[in-house]
C-alpha cells in the first residue's frame, strides 16, 4: 500500500498523488478542479484530454477501474481530482452506500474545492446518484457545471434535445440553490484540444480558478 501513497511521475512527467484514503492526500496547496459521475462515465478520459496528454489518466472499458483519489498536477496552480466512479455495485464493499468511503472523506476533508465537473453521459442524463451528488454540492455550496460526455454517440439534433433536458434539471437545481444557471458543455474524447467545446470548457475552469 505505502507504494500508492508516493507522489509519482507519468510517462509524460506530469506527477500525480494517488490516495487510497484521507491520510494520502496532498496537503490543500492549491485549487482543485474535480471530477465526478457514475463509473465509466468519462472522467479519466477527460482529465487526459484536457491534460493534452494520453493515459496520464488511467482509462478503461471496465467500469470501476478508478478505485482511488488521483491527484494531478495539471498546472502549478491546481490539481485535476479524478474521483472513483458511482453506480458500480461490485465497487463497494458496503453496497448500501451511493459513493465510497474514499469520496466522502474527500468531500469532509475541507479541501480547496474552485469547481467541481459533474459528468453525465448525454445518452443518459441525470440519474439518481447524479442528483444525490448535486444535492450534496449544492447543500454544501460548492460551485459546479454539468459536462455531457460521449456526445459523439448522438447526432447533433439528439445531442441539442439531450442538452435542453439536462439544462430543465439544472435550472431547477439552481434557483433552488441560487446557483447560476451553468449551460452543459458536451464533450467527445476524439476533440483536438483546440476544438470550440474543449476550449468553453477550459475557459469554465479558469473563470472559476481565478476568481479565488
Ligand atoms: N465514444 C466515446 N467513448 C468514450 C468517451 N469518453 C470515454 N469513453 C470511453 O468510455 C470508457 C470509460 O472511460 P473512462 O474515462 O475510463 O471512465 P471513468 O469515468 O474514468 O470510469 P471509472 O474510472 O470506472 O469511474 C472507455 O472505454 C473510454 O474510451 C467519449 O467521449 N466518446
Ligand atoms: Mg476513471
Amino acid at each position: 500500500m505505502a507504494d500508492t501513497t508516493k507522489r509519482k511521475l507519468d510517462a509524460s512527467g506530469i506527477a500525480y498523488t494517488a490516495a487510497a484514503s484521507k491520510r494520502q492526500f496532498p496537503k490543500p496547496l492549491r485549487q482543485e478542479i474535480v471530477f465526478v459521475g457514475r463509473s465509466n462515465v468519462g472522467k479519466s478520459t477527460l482529465v487526459n484530454a484536457l491534460s493534452k496528454r494520453k493515459n496520464l489518466a488511467r482509462t478503461s472499458k471496465t467500469p470501476g477501474k478508478t478505485r482511488l483519489v488521483f491527484f494531478y498536477e495539471a498546472s502549478p496552480d491546481f490539481y485535476f481530482v479524478d474521483l472513483p466512479g458511482y453506480g458500480y455495485a461490485q465497487a463497494s464493499r458496503d453496497k448500501q452506500e451511493a459513493f465510497s468511503r474514499v469520496t466522502d472523506d474527500y468531500f469532509n476533508d475541507d479541501r480547496p474545492i474552485a469547481l467541481v465537473l459533474i459528468l453525465l453521459d448525454i445518452r443518459r442524463g441525470f440519474g439518481t446518484l447524479d442528483l444525490q451528488m448535486l444535492d450534496y454540492v449544492c447543500h454544501h455550496a460548492i460551485a459546479w457545471q454539468v459536462v455531457l460526455t460521449k456526445a459523439d454517440k448522438l447526432s447533433r439534433q439528439a445531442a441539442l434535445k439531450a442538452e435542453r433536458e439536462v439544462m430543465e434539471v439544472i435550472t431547477q437545481y439552481a434557483d433552488m440553490y441560487g446557483h447560476p444557471a451553468l449551460f452543459p458543455i458536451s464533450v467527445a474524447a476524439g476533440l483536438k484540444p483546440g476544438d470550440e467545446r474543449m476550449q468553453c470548457l477550459e475557459n469554465r475552469i479558469m473563470e472559476f480558478i481565478s476568481e479565488q
